[in-house]
């Protein structure tokens, strides 16, 4: 029996590959909501990955973007954003991945994050520690604010909404070397495990977002929190990610 981080490394390759092969074609483009959109290959990639994972693992339960939801209260739960960063890739714009992370009651406990245009494959299980294309990886050593370079997004609905990040994003512009918005929070947080950059935040995240980065960017000795600082939980809405030098002090410039 192959170990849930060899079907997830197979089923994101898989997904990748149609991506990759698709990107530039012309898509069938829907909105799920106010900027929100949804392609045919977010449908395609969730189909191909569901069934690669619940046919090696039949009895695990499934909780995916594309409205797929099998048995989603199960002890053992994947949770899979099969295209994170549909903006970027509807619009041609070359920044996306695949993510697929692996839960025990709720716990990250595996996860893998494809960026098929880098052929970079992030994966990491827990206590094992994390590896960019087999090869281990570790956070930066910033830890002075003034010297870190930072991502963060923005809400969908952004538009009619107070909790718009606006501050927090201007005032971090301020204290930092600056503040990348890549329009993919599975982007950010391998970057972030990777030592690429030293931290990320965003609020009104959803679980499939921040499931697998979350595992691998703690094995790649980082830490991860609610956006306040909270412990965090991958249904919480949430997050702060850092190279764990830099979570104090990002805290509370993002507090206020
Ligand atoms: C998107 C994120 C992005 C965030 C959006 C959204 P999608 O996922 O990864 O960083 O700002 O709110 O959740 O919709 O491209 O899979």
């Amino acid at each position: 029996m192959p170990s849930e981080l060899d079907v997830a490394i197979q089923a994101a390759r898989a997904a990748g590959a149609l991506l990759r092969q698709q990107f530039l074609q012309p898509h069938e483009i829907e909105l799920k909501g106010a900027g929100n959109l949804v392609t045919e290959m977010d449908r395609r990639c969730e189909q191909l990955i569901s069934t690669m994972l619940l046919d090696t693992f039949p009895g695990d339960g499934y909780y995916g973007e594309e409205s797929t939801r099998i048995r989603p209260d199960a002890r053992r739960l994947w949770i899979v954003d099969p295209l994170d960063g549909t903006n970027n890739y509807a619009h041609g714009y070359p920044l996306f991945c695949v993510s697929i992370g692996f839960t025990l009651e709720r716990q990250p406990v595996a996860g893998v994050i494809y960026n098929p245009l880098l052929d970079e494959l992030y994966a990491a299980q827990l206590g094992k520690g994390a590896a960019l294309n087999g090869a281990p990886i570790h956070v930066s050593q910033t830890s002075e604010l003034g010297s870190a370079l930072l991502a963060s997004g923005f809400p969908y609905g952004v538009w009619d909404r107070p909790d718009d990040n606006l501050d927090q994003y201007s005032r971090l512009v301020k204290r930092s070397v600056s503040v990348r918005c890549d329009g993919s929070a599975a982007v950010d947080l391998s970057h972030t495990a990777a030592g690429r950059i030293d931290g990320y935040w965003e609020q009104e995240i959803e679980p499939w977002d921040v499931a697998a980065g979350a595992v691998i960017l703690t094995e790649a000795g980082g830490k991860v929190s609610l956006y306040d600082g909270r412990p965090f939980d991958v249904f919480g809405r949430s997050i702060l990610a850092t190279n764990a030098h830099l979570h104090e002090q990002l805290l509370r410039e993002l507090l206020g």
